[in-house]
Parts: C-alpha cells; structure tokens; sequence
C-alpha cells in the first residue's frame, strides 16, 4: 500500500556515556555528543458515540481509506489500526465502534474492542458530533472515561458544518464536566486543525522506540478490508435495520493470471503473429477472484439486499468491485451470494468467522 508519510528511522542508539578513557599523554578536545533526536511512540484510542466521525478521522490522519465510513450508526465493529510513522514519532491510531448499550453479542463484542482500546492507549480521543445535542449518550461516553487514567483530548468534529458560535457553548458543557487534556474542534471530512491535533498528541505521548516498521499502516488483512468494503456499498443503499443484521464474509480470494485474448487482434487461435513469422500466445495479465457471502437474519431481508430481479445486489457488487479494482490495481471478478444465518448476531460461531477474517 502506498504510504503517505515518508518515514525516516531515528538515530540508531543513544549516545552512550563516555566510557572511561586511559589517561592520554596529550589532552583530546572535549567531544560534545549531539542530542539524541526525541521520538514519540504510542497508541491513541478514538472512541466516541456511533456516527461521531471516527472513521473518517483515522482515514484523513493516515490520508487515505483504512475504515469504511456511512451515515448509518454502528458501521465499524471491529478496531482497526491506522499506523502513522514519520521523523518525529509513530501514533498509532485505534479507530472502534461506537460507544452504546449492547443487545446482541455482536454488541457486546464491539464494546470489548472499545474498552480494551480504552486499556491500551496512552491518550484517548474522544469525538463528539458538534451537529448533536448533548444527551443520555454523551453521559454515558464520561462515565466510562471517569474509569481511564489515560489523558483525554475531547475533538469537537464536524465544525465545517455548524455556525462558529455554537462551538464555544459546547466547549463550556464539557470543559464542566470532565478534565480534558485539550479541547480542539475540528473537521475530519474538510481536515481542519488536523496538523494542530497531531503536533498536540505526539507532544502528550510517551518518549519510546516504534513499535510497527515504517511500512506497516494497518492491520486489517485485504480479506476484511474487501468484506468492508463490500458491507459499505451495502450500507450506502439500505436502509431501517438493514445495516444491523447485514454482514460480510469473504470466503475466497484467488490471484490469478488470465490470458489477454481480447486486447490482441488475434481473431481465432488467441495468437500473435511475430515480426519474425512465428507466433506467441496472447498476453497474461493478473486477475483477482473475490467470493463472498452477505449474511442477513431473515429471507425478507435476503430479498431486499437482492432487490427487484437483482437490480440492488447488481449495484453493491458494480460499485464494491471498482474500489477492490483500486486497491489491487488490476481486473477483479467479483462474486456474493446473500444467505440468511438466522440470529448471527448472537451466534458466537459466526462472529468469529467475521472477526477472523481481519488478522
Ligand atoms: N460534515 C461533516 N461530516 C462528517 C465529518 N466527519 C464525519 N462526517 C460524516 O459523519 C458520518 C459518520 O462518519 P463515520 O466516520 O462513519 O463515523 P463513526 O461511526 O464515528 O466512525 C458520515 O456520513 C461522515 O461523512 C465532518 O468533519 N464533517
Ligand atoms: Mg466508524
């Protein structure tokens, strides 16, 4: 994947103490070790109420789509990591879903990544939607933070689409309510004070060592980041509870080499006559087989993600193939079967297979 930091490794080892020297018949010029460079290392958790803009703050932090972002709640539901490494130090960003009462195992198992997210972080982000009123939520979201001892940066997102005066009586509210480390209002879709937050969390993280390479920026497997992908073509058309019982299951993907017949004018044989007389086949070019399974609760929702003779499923699978098409940089064939697995939601089995597919 290309990487939008260019990275550059930090000194190799600290100036050791000088070690003591012989005595010298002629006195060396004292030696002044330059500074070792400070490098900054640590996870920085984002967490916040479901549609606060997470995930499309980790996309923007690390400039380009780690997380699949919709306007329906609960899009994510397993952390993912956003690794940004430059001279100065390596954030490593803990993209969750969103904080809410759990109902379902699949719930209760996002709101584990939350708090082990919670448990691992050295400052903790907490987004709030500046477009929102404060409620039941956002109580809830402080009670649970009460619990940290991490610091707490509260990011006021969204600030591209309200009227500046109504920033400010937010920051009042919270700055009563809890003692955030720093409070900066920003827009993860338009970027603003994007440069400010980073500058502020690298200051707020521990001095250490990296802990990812410097090529490494995720690590979700191109397994779920196809399922991903998929579920938002699918999030983006449906509607009601259509985006809480629908998941994604990759069940294979195979590289390929295919003969480019097509592209030659080579009518019949799929051969290419030689300057020389003599004959090649036709070129090989990569393609990539995606086959996955859309798992649903009921065969009303089967019908629906269908939709009208395929006419739905036909667009999801338009749409989801460009973006793997993207991604590989190369033809993709892609091919999903809607199966209705009764109650997933609560079925640990399933779960699994959906959360396995990431690592
Ligand atoms: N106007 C505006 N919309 C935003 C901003 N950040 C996120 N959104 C939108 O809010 C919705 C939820 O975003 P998402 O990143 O999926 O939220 P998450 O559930 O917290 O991860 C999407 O429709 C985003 O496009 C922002 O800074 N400004
Ligand atoms: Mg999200």
């Amino acid at each position: 994947m290309p990487r939008t930091t260019k990275t550059k490794p930090p000194a190799e080892k600290a100036a050791k103490p000088a070690a003591p020297k012989k005595p010298r018949a002629k006195k060396a010029a004292p030696r002044i070790a330059a500074p070792k460079p400070v490098f900054k290392t640590g996870y920085v958790a984002l967490i916040g109420r479901p549609n606060t803009g997470k995930s499309t703050l980790l996309n923007a932090l690390l400039g380009q789509k780690l997380a699949i972002v919709s306007d329906k709640p609960q899009t994510t539901r397993i952390s993912i990591l956003g690794i940004k490494t430059t001279d100065k130090g390596q954030t490593v960003f803990i993209d969750n879903p969103g904080i809410h009462k759990p109902l379902h195992t699949l719930n209760k198992r996002m709101m584990n990544f939350v708090y082990s997210s919670l448990e691992t972080s050295d400052v903790v982000c907490l987004l709030v939607d500046a477009t929102e009123k404060f409620g039941h939520g956002d109580e809830y979201v402080l009670e649970i933070l009460r619990r940290v001892k991490t610091p707490v940066f509260l990011l006021i997102n969204k600030v591209d689409i309200v009227r500046k005066d109504t920033v400010l009586p937010i920051i009042g509210r919270y700055k009563d309510l809890f003692p955030f480390r720093e409070i900066i209002p920003i827009s993860a879709l338009k970027g603003v004070n994007l440069d400010l937050l980073e500058r502020l969390l690298t200051a707020a993280l521990p001095e250490a060592e990296k802990i990812y390479s410097d090529e490494e920026i995720s690590d979700q497997s191109e397994r779920f980041l196809f399922a991903e992908i998929i579920r938002e073509k699918i999030l983006s058309k449906v509607t009601q509870e259509l985006p809480f019982v629908t998941a994604v299951y990759v069940e294979a993907i195979e590289k390929k080499a295919q003969a480019d017949w097509k592209k030659r004018d080579s009518p019949t044989s799929g051969t290419v006559p030689l300057e020389d007389g003599g004959i090649e086949f036709g070129r090989t070019r990569p393609v990539t087989l995606v086959r996955a399974s859309i798992f649903v609760e009921k065969d009303n929702h089967r019908k629906i993600v269908i939709g009208r003779h395929g006419s739905l499923i036909k667009q999801i699978g338009i749409e989801a193939r460009q973006e793997i098409v993207e991604y590989v940089g190369h033809k993709v064939y892609l091919e999903l079967q809607v199966r209705v697995r009764e109650d997933w939601r609560n079925s640990e089995d399933v779960l699994d297979l959906i959360e396995g597919q990431k690592g």
